[in-house]
């Protein structure tokens, strides 16, 4: 016979409990109802369309040319007829032009992205921008098992990058103990966390694993030894196959992190502890996911180009901005019991999609390949050359320390293996060079993936 008690209605005790074991930071907001959710985002959208209008010229001379005013916007389906906005229109307006809010009046921030060419990218930050901001954060450091009384390190560079001061924003919204160590300096990032008892750690997933190896060759195990249990890891793609690397070499739960400086920065979407696709912050932002040629919307869950629409953004609004991110949205719920949507991980870039005679293929689906290998490290490079007409692929790819490198054999073996798995799975010829452990430069930021010498 049972002697369980009759189940009682949740007590608030019990309730937050439960908040906690599920990693909630705005429990409210995170398991809304779809219905109030999007009645929130149709609300705030109307508002965002409106401070478009009425401060940015830009937008009122697109709205105008496509003959719309604020007041057409009466559902979120009427997000369809608005114009896009691209990063070269951002460019053109550098520095202020799609500002909202005078420079020198409400604007706490400015970060500006670090495009290689043309102008950059600017965004300002009101003080409300900068605490919506941090809530995303906070959000993702709740999701990677952190709390109020985490130490976070963050070694995301500190500066116009925003990968630094958004993580610290999403600390300090959290109430987490900060070590704000920004990039570089290895070897003392590494003493400090182990120091200080670091619980989270922040930075670009080729950070994290460098932060791993370096800590190895010290002879520390900080899987064993350290106390850090969740990293929040993103700026860049990282293969599944790297993500089980500096998990096993850390110890610790990686949750991918996604964001853009002219959306916001970090936070715009993370994975909860299930690590099965990122949760989008609804109540901030509006995602679509297009065709990239035709511009409509895919079918439901199918692969697109990522568009973001700001719903909170008071400075630097964005209506429907073109990512050239490419994902999807998964179809479903999450079992973490947030209704806020997911989008898969990020599977390339419309722009960084090298034509490899004829074949479209992105640098992180050459990623994905050799990561099945064990005798390399994660650490590769995409090096572009042209050959008379043609464009020609070598991909270097590095072995890991105990791959006996003298054995010609064994490397041409490796290199034939390589080539053919790529060749069936990617339909690409690339010209594979084994190097030595090492021989590829180390990032501490985002890692440079393509070298372009055309
Ligand atoms: O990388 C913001 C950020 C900082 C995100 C720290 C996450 C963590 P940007 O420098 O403007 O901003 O670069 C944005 O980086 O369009 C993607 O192509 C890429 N990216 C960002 N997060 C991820 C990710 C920051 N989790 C560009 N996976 C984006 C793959 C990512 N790519």
């Amino acid at each position: 016979m049972s002697c369980a008690a009759p189940s009682a209605a949740p007590t608030s005790e019990l309730l937050a409990a439960d908040q906690k074991k599920q990693n909630y930071y705005q429990s409210e907001l995170e398991t809304m109802a779809r219905d109030e959710l999007e009645a929130l985002q149709l609300k705030r959208l109307k508002a965002t369309v409106a401070n478009c209008y009425e401060n940015i010229p830009f937008y009122r001379k697109a709205f105008d040319g496509l003959g719309l005013t604020p007041n057409d916007v009466n559902s979120l389906d009427d997000l369809r007829s608005l114009p896009f906005t691209t990063k070269q229109d951002m460019r053109d307006a550098y520095p202020f032009g799609l500002f909202a809010v005078d420079v020198h009046d409400r604007v706490q921030r400015l970060h500006a992205s670090s495009g290689t060419t043309g102008n950059a990218t600017v965004c300002g930050y009101t003080q409300n921008d900068l605490n919506n901001w941090g809530d995303c954060f906070a959000r993702c450091i709740a999701q990677a098992g952190g709390g109020p009384e985490s130490i976070l390190q963050i070694s995301y560079g500190y500066g116009l990058f925003t990968g630094g001061l958004g993580a610290h924003e999403g600390a300090i919204r959290m109430g987490s103990t900060i070590l704000p160590m920004s990039s570089g300096n290895t070897k003392r990032q590494i003493q400090m966390m182990s120091d200080f008892g670091v619980d989270i750690l922040a930075c670009t997933p080729s950070y994290a694993l460098l932060i791993a190896d370096t800590a190895l060759e010290m002879g520390l195990n900080p899987a064993t030894d350290f106390k850090v249990s969740g990293a929040i890891l993103g700026a860049e793609p990282c293969s599944e196959n790297m993500r089980k690397e500096i998990e096993n070499k850390l110890g610790v739960k990686v949750i991918d992190i996604y964001g853009l400086s002219e959306v916001m920065g970090p936070g715009v979407s993370c994975e909860c502890s299930y690590q099965d696709g990122l949760h989008v912050a609804e109540d901030h932002f509006i995602i679509e996911i297009i065709d990239p040629q035709t511009l409509e919307p895919v079918a439901e869950g199918e692969w697109g180009e990522l568009v973001f629409t700001t719903l909170t953004k008071e400075c630097s609004p964005l209506i429907r901005y073109r990512t050239r991110d490419i994902s999807r949205i998964i179809p479903g719920v999450c079992s973490c019991g947030r209704t806020l949507r997911r989008m898969d991980r990020i599977s390339g870039r419309t722009d960084d999609m090298l034509i490899i005679r004829g074949v479209n293929v992105f640098p992180s689906q050459i990623q994905q390949v050799i990561s099945s290998f064990d005798e390399v490290t994660s650490y590769y490079q995409i090096i572009l050359t042209r050959r008379g007409a043609l464009d020609h692929v070598t991909l270097q790819v590095e072995t890991v320390p105990d791959f006996d490198f003298d054995e010609i054999r064994k490397i041409e073996d490796l290199a034939h293996r390589i080539n053919s798995e790529l060749k069936s799975n990617l339909q690409v010829a690339v010209d594979v060079k084994i190097v030595e452990p090492k021989s590829i430069e180390r990032s501490e930021g985002k890692a440079k993936r393509v070298v372009d010498l055309r």
